[in-house]
């Protein structure tokens, strides 16, 4: 809140000049002055996110003011309004003043924004709109009156406001404003954070404080981070936000809370960012005092026609529901006798009349089903392929599991080419560490969307199924498990701010590069001194790889503590279900190790398209990063480096670790350079993600010892402690669960 400050002082020194400045004592205006110059290594708290806007040193700064001197931008609606606040902070932060605001340009450096409805100068300059449809925009370097200026231009007043948040982005990482021809629009339309936040405001998965809705106080009163929320998801074209957790609690579609969600909505609304709700399927018996939830009954139907009226009467741009049915305990159609397509087209038909949508999950498995979990999505939603209403998206996890540090592809993308199929991303790190390990999750989402389904042969990426252009769907969408609470700096750290930064990336463009986005966030976060860009973008390229080394190399998965998902538990046979044990996915004893999902074994391999089932089902073509997803083997099985997988194992725990120590390096030596508050944190995070990884390497590795009874491979150092030490832990106070 730095910038915030001096806004405050240049606030007060203003009153104070207006008043008789004479009489204020000296060290008082030397304070002032003091707290007005730009310290670079002054704290910060990451509050402000990624859209800092600190001042420009002099050279810079000088070439902007004469870029934008002046602001032509009449700001008929809120959304105008919002992107204008937003270019004149940012500029007074920049600058140390915004540039004058004129009705028409008046001298060489004008920036002019709107909509050729909302500043009709627009009309007279030939720009071709007509590509940008409605969320688009375009920044164009050109004479206005024969000066020299700068546009920002679109269809509709959102536009306007993505494209401001664009330019800002240019300033923000060094780029220069001369010659700017730029135009965008998103590839996805529904780009929404699902938050998996409870009433009580506890956080599922949440690593970040408490939720950041206070129902309590809402509705009279909107907490201001709601608008920096929408300030931050608008930067990053995020249009749409579920506020409660999918395991949800009808009580959110009684009228007192929806008018608590009118008031959220009422927020967000000026940053085109619209409210969903999670639906809890059973909500016409638990709030509706109805004997049934039978998608198929006549009083259920006209029981969420009129519920979806009365929200509708409240919110009129409400998005829709998010449903999680017939999954870990949630009620849904198939209690019913009824398929997921009856569920999902009742809701469907209730929304429809008012534009609303549908995300229906299809994170769905049984532990009364007998087969491979990992089968059983697939399974379940590939014969409903077709059947859904045309205002409804299949909201799918990016791995037929769950979120695992690395997972191949979900075979249902590609597989439903008569459904329009999301994609959904876990942003908050429930199996990579939580909030205190750094990993940027940019390459694992690049690694998903880049993948060939094959679906219509080579080049038909995973990102081509989700923008629907691969088998022409009008809508498509892209879900974000937000990783934000009540914590300062919003997701428990701030590497973990990169994370919301790039799903947001991705979602307007899947094809954009998890380099770039790394690039572009730490230059808008740490300021664009190459010294400091070029180790932290290598830190982060490096960090999830390092994760998946010390957690589940080679393949394995769903290796972590049961309940809280913390530490290492390769053990575990106990619990609830079987199907939440490690020992179900690892499957190794003194023979072998890993899942055999080939056509020998469960033949989840069959669920993909044929040159994508035949490279996982081949020994000597499957990937080695999922060796052990697909295959069981012995421990003696030759590597494609000569090395034994037992060999091969060991080495990668170790690497894990070493990249970690390399990564804690790499930020010691940034002291200094950046913030002490924020470089603190990270440097202790850091070292807590070292010992942990340790802990990962040296548990497994004794865990699988014990079973295989193999020594070390030579130069590796054995397991600071016996295994029993391990199995000994308990985290009672894990939080998230
Ligand atoms: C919201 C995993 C998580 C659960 C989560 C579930 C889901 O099982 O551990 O906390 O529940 O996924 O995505 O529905």
């Amino acid at each position: 809140m730095v910038q915030r400050q001096s806004r405050a002082v240049v606030a007060a020194v203003g009153q104070a000049s207006r008043a008789a400045w004479c009489a204020v004592p000296l060290a008082t205006l030397a304070l002032l002055l003091l707290a007005w110059l730009p310290f670079p290594a002054a704290a910060e708290d990451g509050y402000d996110l990624w859209l800092r806007y600190r001042p420009l040193p002099a050279q810079r700064a000088g070439e902007l003011r004469a870029r934008v001197s002046q602001l032509v931008m009449p700001a008929p609606s809120p959304t105008l309004a919002a992107a204008r606040d937003e270019l004149l902070r940012a500029f007074e932060g920049f600058l140390g003043r915004p540039p004058a605001m004129v009705d028409a340009p008046t001298s060489p450096g004008a920036l002019l924004a709107g909509t050729p409805a909302s500043l009709p100068l627009l009309r007279t300059l030939g720009l071709d709109l007509a590509a940008l449809g409605n969320e688009g925009y375009a920044i164009r370097s050109l004479p206005v009156q024969g000066r020299p200026a700068t546009v920002i231009a679109a269809n509709t007043d959102l536009g306007v406001l993505y494209g401001a948040f664009a330019l800002l982005r240019q300033v923000q990482t060094g780029a220069s404003l001369d010659g700017l021809d730029i135009r965008e629009a998103p590839r996805v339309k529904v780009r929404v954070l699902n938050h998996w936040d409870n009433l009580d405001r506890h956080v599922e998965r949440g690593y970040a404080g408490a939720s950041i809705w206070d129902w309590w106080k809402l509705p009279d009163y909107a907490d201001p981070r709601y608008t920096d929320y929408a300030r931050a998801n608008a930067s990053l074209g995020i249009n749409g936000a579920v506020l409660n957790n999918v395991n949800a609690n009808a009580t959110i579609l009684t009228p007192r809370y929806l008018a608590k969600v009118r008031t959220i909505a009422e927020v967000l609304r000026p940053y085109g960012i619209r409210v969903y709700l999670s639906a809890r399927f059973s909500a016409p018996m638990e709030i509706g005092g109805l004997q049934t939830a039978d998608p198929l009954d006549a009083d259920v139907r006209a029981w969420w026609r009129a519920k979806a009226a009365e929200i509708y009467a409240l919110i009129p741009d409400f998005g829709g529901f998010l449903v999680k049915a017939n999954s870990e305990g949630q009620p849904g159609p198939q209690d019913f006798g009824r398929t997921h397509a009856d569920g999902a087209n009742m809701l469907a038909e209730a929304l429809a009349p008012h534009g609303g949508i549908v995300m229906w999950r299809a994170f769905v498995y049984s532990q009364h089903n007998p087969d491979d979990r990992a089968k059983q999505a697939w399974t379940e939603f590939k014969p409903l392929d077709g059947k859904f209403r045309d205002n409804v998206l299949v909201q799918v996890k990016n791995g037929p599991i769950d979120f695992q540090p690395r997972e191949p592809f979900s075979p249902l993308f590609g597989a439903m080419p008569g459904t329009p199929l999301m994609m959904e991303f876990q942003i908050t790190k429930e199996y990579l560490g939580f909030a205190t390990h750094l990993a940027y999750l940019g390459t694992l989402y690049e690694e998903v969307l880049q993948a060939d389904t094959h679906a219509l042969g080579a080049g038909s990426t995973v990102a081509r199924v989700v923008t629907g252009e691969l088998h022409g769907h009008a809508l498509s969408g892209m879900a974000g498990v937000a990783n934000i609470g009540t914590d300062r700096d919003w997701c428990g750290s701030i590497f973990d701010q990169a994370n919301w930064y790039v799903f947001g990336r991705m979602a307007w463009n899947p094809d954009l590069s998890a380099r770039d986005i790394a690039g572009e966030w730490v230059r808008m976060t740490f300021g664009d001194d190459p010294a400091i860009v070029e180790p932290v973008v290598g830190m982060m390229m490096e960090s999830r790889e390092a994760v998946v080394d010390y957690m589940t190399p080679l393949g394995l998965h769903h290796l972590m503590g049961r309940g809280h998902h913390y530490g290492p538990m390769p053990w575990d046979a106990g619990g609830p279900r079987a199907d939440w044990t490690p020992v179900y996915y690892h499957r190794a004893d003194k023979d072998g190790i890993g899942f055999d999902r080939s056509s020998k074994g469960s033949n989840a391999v069959a669920q993909y398209a044929l040159p994508v089932a035949r490279r996982f089902d081949d020994l000597a073509q499957v990937p080695e990063e999922y060796l052990l997803w697909f295959h069981h083997l012995p421990w003696t099985h030759r590597m494609r480096s000569g090395a034994t997988l037992w060999e091969e194992l060991v080495r990668h725990y170790s690497r894990g670790v070493a990249t970690v120590a390399r990564m804690r390096e790499t930020w010691a030596g940034l002291a200094g350079r950046i913030d002490s508050q924020r470089h603190h944190q990270a440097a202790t995070f850091l070292a807590i993600q070292q010992r942990e990884a340790q802990w990962w390497r040296d548990a497994s590795i004794a865990y699988w010892q014990s079973l295989n009874g193999l020594p070390l491979p030579a130069g590796e150092a054995a397991p600071a402690h016996p295994l029993e030490y391990y199995q000994g832990l308990s985290f009672p106070d894990a939080p998230g669960n």
